[in-house]
């Protein structure tokens, strides 16, 4: 197909457009590195999914909508494992220590062996090799944590390990803490943007890292954008942080050296 053939980008795509660009490629991943705060080490990178469409680079809410219609989610979350298995069989990454590869996914695949099955696959494959795939599931969708229960649960027996994202933003729930098998919390951009401009906030921010330290949580603080927020957040020991003050998503740069985390991000 000729560029010229393509479809302007404002025009909702299509199903058939949307496989297609997934069969060929347009859609692709920026890794937006994550790092451990006090040491400045890069602990892991987050896959973050792009479609070039008619020559322009598409952010996910541009064309989640349309999937989410044509009912493509469970098609997306397949191109990501196959992203992921590229990974570990190429062996593209050789970090010395261990570096988490965080994916999201949507809740429809945590019931779905079509998912889970070669999810535990590549997760027993990558740990001899330090990767550790993170599953990200977003507090952006309403889910019945009843229904994730065994499929989490399966996953985290073979080495995935489970994160809620968005946490304080959209449908999060205290409730949610109590029983969902979990290893890392992502803490929502809004509660960081509120770093020097809210008192609330920042109880709030403080209360939330406090809480999710003495369950044992690893903690990621999202949308670090500025060198105060990053300071403020510093005298929370081993907090993990991602933003554009540590990092754009950007293509991975697997000519790195061996630390493997590769990417300026
Ligand atoms: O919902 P989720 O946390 O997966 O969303 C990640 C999105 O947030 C990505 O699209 C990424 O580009 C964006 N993002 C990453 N870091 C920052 C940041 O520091 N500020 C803002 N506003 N957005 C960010
Ligand atoms: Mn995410």
């Amino acid at each position: 197909m000729q560029a010229a053939d393509l479809p302007p980008s404002h025009v909702a795509p299509t199903r058939a457009e949307i496989l297609r660009g997934l069969q060929r490629r347009d859609f692709f991943f920026h890794f937006q590195p994550i790092l451990e705060l006090q040491t400045a080490r890069q602990v892991g990178a987050e896959m973050l999914i792009r479609w070039v469409r008619g020559g322009e680079l598409l952010l996910p809410a541009r064309f989640f909508p349309a999937l989410e219609q044509h009912h493509l989610l469970k098609n997306l979350d397949q191109f990501v494992i196959q992203q992921v298995r590229a990974l570990a069989w190429d062996h593209v990454l050789h970090p010395t220590t261990p570096f988490r590869v965080f994916i999201n996914v949507s809740t429809e695949s945590i019931s779905d062996e079509a998912f889970l099955a070669p999810m535990e696959t590549i997760a027993e494959h990558l740990r001899p090799f330090n990767l550790i795939p993170v599953v990200e599931l977003s507090e952006r969708s309403l889910f019945d944590p009843h229904l994730l229960m065994s499929g989490l649960t399966r996953l985290r027996e073979r080495g995935v390990e489970i994160a809620l994202d968005d946490f304080g933003a959209g449908y999060s729930s205290l409730a949610r803490l109590v029983n969902l098998p979990l290893d890392i919390l992502k803490i929502d951009r809004y509660l960081t943007a509120g770093i020097g401009q809210s008192e609330r906030g920042e109880v709030i921010l403080d209360s939330v890292l406090a809480l999710a330290e003495k369950i044992g949580f690893r903690i990621v603080v999202e949308g670090v954008e500025t060198r105060y927020q990053a300071e403020w957040l510093a005298k929370n020991l081993g907090c993990w942080v991602q933003g554009y003050y540590f990092g754009y998503p950007a293509p991975m740069d697997f000519s790195a050296p061996a630390a493997g985390a590769g990417g300026k991000g």
